[in-house]
């Protein structure tokens, strides 16, 4: 959709963005925690007039010494630019700020970078739009030190417009990603990486504890045979996810019931005196899913003993 044709946007402003240096919008990033700070430093070493405030104000000296206009009051700081970046604790940290200010967000394009739920940016989103502000929500994928560079992954949704307007600004930032127009998208999204990151973290300290029984130096481990076996696992990701969308988990390669047949990871790690309570967890959903009639499936199957589908 061409953002210039969407007319239940809020803001008026659009910019060009193949225009000059001149042209460009002027950015307040509220909140300068480590993450506000590097988004602010980011934005200024990218050219942007950029403002700041933070509920400690000493720490925007850093940034005004960098270049930043440091608004003493939040205000000030709304007022300074079309474009208001929020990146604090979290949501209430956020609404505590802001609801003073309602008033001042109409025209305003309002970027929360603050971690939070679904149901959070559904509320800041429905919010926003009331007080006639277009809202986006995001989620960084990163640490402060990886910001402006490609690998900082950073997952957007609620206003198409905003998204569209402002794309260029949010891209000196890392790697966009806009994920449709429900706020709550991209927070359900960061929230479900971050459980398939703990999930792979929960396997790797299981089988480097495991190994470590015997004298096995984790480093080596890791980089010789972990990490090379785990990719080849992952490549075999898509085929499950295409299982998952088509209900067809009919098992190719390794059925559950063969899988789940012996909990052999789990007596060794008990004979190697290793506590296996971060294995046991899948363990106990594969053999529930066999005892059910389904070990002829493969593994992707057992998302049926957890998932809720959405209703249609
Ligand atoms: N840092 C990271 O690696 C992660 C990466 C993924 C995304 N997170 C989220 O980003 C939000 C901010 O994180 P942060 O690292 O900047 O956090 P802090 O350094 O602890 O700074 C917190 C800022 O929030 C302000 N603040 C807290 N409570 C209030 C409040 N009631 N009213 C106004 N401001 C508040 C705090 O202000 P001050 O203490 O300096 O006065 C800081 O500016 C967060 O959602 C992460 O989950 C970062």
């Amino acid at each position: 959709m061409n953002a210039n044709l969407d007319r239940s946007s809020n803001v008026n402003h659009h910019y060009d963005a193949k225009a000059n240096s001149s042209t460009l919008p002027s950015v307040t990033v509220i909140g300068l925690g480590s993450m506000g700070s590097k988004l602010a430093r980011t934005f200024l070493h990218s050219g942007y007039v950029t403002t700041v405030w933070n509920r400690t104000p000493e720490k925007a000296a850093e940034l005004v010494g960098l270049g930043a206009s440091g608004a003493t009051e939040i205000a000030d700081a709304i007022a300074a630019s079309p474009l208001l970046i929020i990146c604090v604790l979290d949501y209430d940290a956020a609404r505590h700020i802001l609801e003073p200010m309602k008033e001042k967000l109409s025209g305003k394009v309002v970027v929360n970078l603050t971690t939070g739920t679904p149901e959070e940016a559904r509320t800041m989103g429905a919010w926003m739009r009331n007080l006639g502000a277009e809202y986006l929500d995001g989620g960084i994928m990163a640490v402060p030190s990886l910001i402006a560079t490609p690998h900082a992954v950073i997952l957007y949704s609620g206003s198409m417009t905003a998204y569209e307007n402002y794309k260029q600004v949010l891209d000196s930032l890392g790697t966009s990603h806009y994920l449709g127009s429900d706020p709550a998208l991209a927070p359900l999204n960061d929230l479900a990486l971050l459980s398939g990151m703990y999930g792979m973290f929960g396997g790797f300290i299981h089988a480097v504890a495991l190994v470590g029984t015997e004298g096995v130096k984790a480093v080596d481990f890791t980089t010789t045979l972990l990490m090379p076996f785990l990719q080849a696992m992952m490549s075999t990701m898509p085929e499950m996810a295409k299982q998952i969308d088509s209900g067809d988990y009919s098992a190719k390669d390794a059925s559950l019931a063969m899988q789940a047949a012996h909990d052999t990871i789990g007596e060794v790690s008990r004979v190697q005196g290793v506590s296996p309570e971060t294995f046991t967890p899948i363990f106990e959903l594969m053999k529930r899913r066999v005892e059910d009639g389904h070990g002829g499936d493969d593994f992707a199957s057992v998302i049926e003993l957890i998932r809720k589908r959405p209703s249609s």
